[in-house]
C-alpha cells in the first residue's frame, strides 16, 4: 500500500492559519510526524485564492522539501498551477490530478513525459462526476489512451474513481470495487488510488466508515489511499489489513508499530 499524507492541506483549519501567519514550523512538523508515520508520498495542497496559490505551493514546498526526501504529491484543480510549480520539484512525485476535464491532461503529459513522475487521473469529465461504473472506465480509457501517447505507461497512473458518499448512493463502495476490478483488467499495471472522506459523508462515526472502507478497498486490490497516516486508528486499520493479506512479512512491520508502542497501544495489556 502506499501512503499518500493528506495533512499538509489548506482547506484544515489549522493548516490554513499556519499558511497566513507564515508558520514554517507547523508546516516541517507535519511533514517531518507524517513521514515517521510511514507516508510514501506528501499531498501539498495550497487551497487559496487563486493568485497567491502558486506562492503558497512553492513556500509549502520549499519547507516540506527541506525536512524530508519523501516525494511530493502536488494537490491543485488547476494544471496550469501544477505546470508552475512543477519546476520547484526536487524529486520524482505525483501529480494530482489530471480528468477529462478542462484540457488537463494536454498541460500535464507533457510536462511529466520522459520522467519518472506518477499522475493521479480524476474519472470524471465535463460533465461532472459520473455516478455508474461504464462511464468511469470509459473515462479510464480515454485517459490512458492519452498518456499512451506521451509514452506515459498506464503503471504511472493512479485511477481515483472519487467514490461518491453512500448516504447519497448506497452502491458507493460496490461501484469503486467494480470500477477497480475493470480498469484493472484493461490494463493491469494501472494502479487505483482514493481519499478516504467521501465515503462516509453525512453519517455518523465517519472515522469508523472511513476505516472499513480503507480495509475492504485493500482487500480488493487499492493500491494507494490519501490518508492521514498520523491517525492511529487508521494507522492501525491499514498495518492490521496489510498483515492479514499477507504483505506484511511474519508480521513485522505490524509488530514494530506496536509492541514498541511507537504509536501507542492499541490493546491495553
Ligand atoms: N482524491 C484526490 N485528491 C484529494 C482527495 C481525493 N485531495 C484532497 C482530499 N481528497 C484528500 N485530503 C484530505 C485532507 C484532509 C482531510 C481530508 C482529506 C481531513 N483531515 C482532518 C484533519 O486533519 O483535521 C481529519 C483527518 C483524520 O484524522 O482522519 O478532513 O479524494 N486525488
Amino acid at each position: 500500500m502506499i501512503i499518500i499524507g493528506e495533512k499538509i492541506n489548506g482547506t484544515i483549519p489549522s493548516v490554513k492559519n499556519a499558511i497566513e501567519h507564515k508558520d514554517e514550523e507547523f508546516i516541517r512538523n507535519l511533514a517531518v510526524k507524517q513521514v515517521e508515520a510511514g507516508a510514501d508520498y506528501l499531498d501539498i495542497c495550497a487551497s487559496t485564492a487563486p493568485d497567491v496559490e502558486i506562492e503558497t505551493l512553492k513556500w509549502l514546498m520549499d519547507i516540506v522539501q527541506k525536512a524530508v526526501e519523501t516525494p511530493l504529491c502536488i494537490d491543485s484543480p488547476n494544471p496550469r498551477i501544477l505546470e508552475q510549480v512543477f519546476p520547484y520539484a526536487k524529486r520524482p512525485g505525483l501529480i494530482n490530478s489530471v480528468s477529462e476535464e478542462g484540457g488537463k491532461c494536454e498541460i500535464i503529459y507533457p510536462m511529466i513525459k520522459g520522467t519518472e513522475w506518477q499522475v493521479i487521473a480524476l474519472t470524471c469529465d465535463d460533465k461532472g462526476i459520473p455516478k455508474d461504473v461504464q462511464t468511469r472506465v470509459a473515462i479510464t480509457k480515454i485517459i490512458v489512451e492519452k498518456a499512451l501517447k506521451y509514452d506515459i505507461e498506464p503503471d504511472r497512473i493512479h485511477i481515483d474513481p472519487l467514490v461518491l458518499a453512500l448516504s447519497v448512493d448506497n452502491q458507493s463502495l460496490l461501484n469503486f470495487v467494480e470500477t477497480l476490478k475493470a480498469v484493472k483488467k484493461l490494463y493491469p499495471s494501472i494502479k487505483v488510488t482514493s481519499g478516504l472522506s467521501n465515503i462516509s459523508f453525512g453519517m455518523p462515526l465517519r472515522k469508523v466508515v472511513n476505516q472499513h472502507f480503507l480495509a475492504l478497498a485493500m482487500y480488493e486490490g487499492m493500491d494507494s489511499a490519501i490518508i492521514d497516516p498520523c491517525n492511529r486508528d487508521i494507522l492501525a486499520t491499514l498495518l492490521t489489513t496489510k498483515a492479514l493479506l499477507g504483505q506484511d512479512r511474519l508480521c513485522r512491520e505490524f509488530s514494530n508499530a506496536y509492541r514498541k508502542k511507537k504509536i501507542g497501544p492499541v490493546v491495553a495489556s
